[in-house]
């Protein structure tokens, strides 16, 4: 928002000839959200896809199933938008997991464009 202030009040700025002056919002940029993006793959039992949700992201077993399933049947699937700490926290979570159990389950962060 754009002001244009002729007074001196504690709110305005202006110099001490009473001159108008432009006074703007400074411009803070919220930070941006990354989204965890789980990846499908053939090997990965859909039992195990459906235990990683609901522990890393806390989702209940059916809304963990909704996930598992459009990524089995569209390639890829949101499983939560975070911060970039903690998307990359929850993605190497995730990937972590997979790993120690010897599934090639894959996650990955992408910001989201808003
Ligand atoms: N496509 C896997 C299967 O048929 C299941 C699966 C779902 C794997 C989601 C990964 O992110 C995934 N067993």
């Amino acid at each position: 928002m754009i002001k244009l202030s002729e007074d001196n009040n504690s709110e305005n700025i202006s110099n001490d000839l009473g001159t108008a002056v432009l006074e703007k919002d400074p411009e803070i940029k919220k930070p941006p959200s990354y989204q965890v993006v789980l990846l499908n793959d053939d090997f990965t039992p859909m039992e195990f896809v459906v235990f990683v949700l609901q522990s890393v992201f806390g989702h209940n077993h059916q809304k963990s199933t909704e996930i598992m399933m459009t990524v089995h049947t569209k390639g890829k699937g949101v499983c939560g938008i975070f911060s970039k700490e903690i998307a990359e926290m929850m993605s190497y979570e995730v990937n972590t997991m997979a790993k120690d159990h010897g599934h090639p389950l894959l996650s990955e962060i992408e910001p989201m464009t808003d």
